[in-house]
């Protein structure tokens, strides 16, 4: 039977959140590393909306959304608690990320109140993880591509800020061993080359 494909970008937090699924589960796949501006042909045919992840399983099957690959690698029922916090970082947080990150790609934005406006869901986000429970493996991974990205914005800033509880909680995450194996670089997938393995045996 062949073994499934993953077409993913190394830094893209969709992309990161699947692989730490496919890491946690060990599914191996065949890793394709994308450059979006050049995406492979097959990968338009099988998800023509383009994104970035897309997992081709072994019967055909296309899974093109980055929270059912996880869904699919780890068996994950979402609960409502897991489901509120996953809308409020797709979506409320996603959302002043892009802005704050890159303003000049959107008209009358200004990224301060763009990072104040993100600043109120992390505010939250530390109080949950205070709370502890609530924040399992899956729901962590969902979310912290998503905080990592907005933290290298302006580290020095981030670092300043009274989350302590949040503060931890990313550096565990960076530094747990399911993410230095879900970050391996390769070079960009050419029709032709010799299959990548993902994740990596240890
Ligand atoms: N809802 C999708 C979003 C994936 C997504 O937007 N990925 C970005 C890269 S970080 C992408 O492929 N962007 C290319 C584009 O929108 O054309 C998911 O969860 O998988």
């Amino acid at each position: 039977m062949a073994i499934p494909i993953l077409y993913s970008f190394r830094r893209c937090p969709y992309a990161i959140r699947a692989r730490m699924a496919l890491v946690r589960s060990e599914f191996t796949v065949e890793l394709r590393e994308v450059v979006l501006r050049d995406r492979p042909g097959h990968m338009l045919e099988i998800s023509p909306k383009g994104t970035v992840p897309v997992l081709l399983l072994s019967d055909e099957s296309v899974i093109e959304e980055s929270l059912e690959i996880m869904q699919h690698a780890l068996q994950w029922e979402i609960s409502e608690v897991e489901h509120h916090w996953i809308s409020r970082n797709d979506d409320e947080f996603k959302f002043h990320l892009d802005r704050y990150k890159y303003p000049n790609r959107y008209d009358d934005v200004d990224e301060i109140e763009q990072r104040t406006a993100a600043s109120s869901y992390l505010a939250d986000l530390d109080s949950f993880v205070q709370q502890g429970g609530g924040l399992g493996p899956a729901l962590s991974d969902a979310l912290f591509p998503f905080v990592r990205q907005f933290a290298n914005h302006d580290r020095t800033w981030f670092d300043s800020q009274p989350w302590t509880y949040l503060h931890t909680w990313l550096r565990k995450c960076l530094d747990s061993e399911e993410f230095s194996r879900c970050m391996t670089k390769n070079k960009q997938w050419r029709e032709g080359d010799e299959p990548t393995l993902f994740p990596m045996l240890q």
